[in-house]
């Protein structure tokens, strides 16, 4: 049976869907009479952040490395166990700064398994991405796989710890200083993460992370550098705010990557709700893996229990040869307002520029090349209940009892 949605008043009583004609994509109203969407923000406490927010307009400051961004940073501090975090205007600029600060140029070895941002942080500044395939278990870098693609004109690798599992960061490590070569994570998606008990914040010169709206921990729009490297915390110290080192005295070339105070503001309340966010995550995610477990084709992405994650993302691997494809069980569920997504279709290689830049890159990229194919991205975080998912996944399980006709059904539909 599908249930009434307690938590969030604004989805009234679903219906029950106990024929194939009562879902969507046939005569039936959708489950959901609004979007559910992957990457609700999770908001915390409401009370506190308007003290802050009060409390800035009072203050009159509001950006420049004020009193909220100098707490935020020392609370990522605490949390990662890293000796220095500069926090930034986005997870973008973050890491377009740390590449520059490093010195990377040429050639940089990266996933193309990853969110755009991570690709384009390099062809921004004119470094040539050599794109990487990944691990099909882990959805990370095949450290393997980037060894084989150093040449004389690498200056680095960028791991990213995709749905907050830990890109191989020792194996890594090896290869960047075998090689001398930069090692960056980005970290995006691995806040409040650990690998073999450190801290995500702690592995290669220096880690980024995003507090993008989206993600578990959000500051509106954010992002920080974190390093336990005093001198590169420096140089980005300075290169976020145009390169200034006092008033009237630029030391280097600079952007403008800094965050405001409130975004700052919108962070610390949001760390404050950390465990909480983490745990209805967790729920979600057993929830998700419960129902959907004997489905055939079907298997949920799932993590080591030795270490600590943030749970942020649920994935569903479908079998090219399940009895709806991963296209096909996604038109089904978009048809009743969830609206799942494909992380990371079609893959940053197959994305201008580099779809032109690099028309052979497919060739290199099997498992990144399979997985795209198979992997949707289901709606969590705090905004998601128990009884959404019942829903989620009965709306799945019918479908996949009527394969032929859903499928007709679809096809006749476009
Ligand atoms: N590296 C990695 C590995 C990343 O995943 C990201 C960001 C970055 C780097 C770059 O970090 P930032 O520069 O962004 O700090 C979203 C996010 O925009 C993006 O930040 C995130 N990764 C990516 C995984 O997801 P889109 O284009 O898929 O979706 P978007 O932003 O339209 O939001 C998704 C859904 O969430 C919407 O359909 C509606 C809902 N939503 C969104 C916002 C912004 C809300 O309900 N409320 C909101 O305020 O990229």
């Amino acid at each position: 049976m599908l249930h009434s949605v307690q938590s969030s008043p604004s989805y009234p009583d679903n219906m029950q869907k106990k024929s194939l004609h009562d879902l969507a994509v046939f005569t039936g109203k959708p489950a959901f009479s609004e979007p559910l969407h992957v990457g609700r923000p999770n908001i915390g406490n409401r009370a506190a952040l308007t003290r802050r927010m009060e409390d800035i307009l009072d203050s009159r400051w509001l950006t420049n490395n004020g009193p909220y961004v100098q707490e935020f940073e020392r609370r990522i501090c605490e949390l990662t166990g890293a000796a220095h975090c500069v926090s930034m205007c986005n997870g973008t600029v973050g890491l377009e700064l740390v590449i520059r600060a490093l010195g990377m140029s040429g050639e940089v070895i990266v996933p193309s398994f990853t969110f755009i941002a991570t690709v384009h942080a390099l062809q921004w500044q004119g470094i040539q991405p050599v794109f990487c395939d990944v691990d099909p278990l882990t959805h990370t870098i095949d450290p393997a796989a980037a060894e084989k693609l150093i040449t004389p004109r690498t200056s680095g690798i960028i791991g990213v710890h995709l749905w907050g599992r830990p890109a191989a960061p020792e194996r890594l490590a090896d290869l960047a200083q075998k090689h001398k070569l930069k090692l960056v994570f980005d970290a995006a998606h691995a806040l409040g993460c650990t690998h073999q008990g450190i801290g995500i914040g702690n592995f290669g010169d220096a880690e980024v992370f995003s507090f993008h709206a989206t993600k578990f921990i959000n500051s509106f729009e954010g992002g920080a550098v974190v390093t336990n490297d005093a001198a590169l915390a420096g140089r980005l110290r300075m290169m976020h705010n145009f390169g200034f080192t006092g008033y009237d005295c630029v030391e280097s070339i600079g952007t403008n990557g800094k965050m405001p105070e409130i975004s700052a503001a919108m962070g610390i309340t949001s760390l404050e709700s950390l465990e909480n966010f983490v745990a209805h995550n967790r729920r979600n995610f057993d929830a998700y893996a419960h129902r959907l477990g004997g489905l055939p084709g079907l298997r949920l992405y799932r993590f080591p229990e030795e270490d600590r994650y943030n749970w942020q993302y649920v994935t569903l691997e479908i079998d090219p040869a399940a009895a709806l494809t991963r296209d096909e069980i996604m038109q089904m569920l978009h048809a009743e307002n969830v609206l799942a997504r494909r992380y990371f279709y079609p893959g940053c290689h197959r994305m201008e520029p580099y779809r032109s830049l690099y028309p052979n890159a497919p060739s290199s990229l099997p498992h990144t090349e399979a997985l795209v194919q198979r992997v949707l991205s289901l709606p969590t975080g705090t905004a998601v209940s128990d009884s959404d998912i019942a829903s989620i996944c009965e709306l799945v399980t019918l479908a996949l009892n009527n394969p032929d006709a859903v499928r007709k059904r679809l096809a006749s539909n476009q």
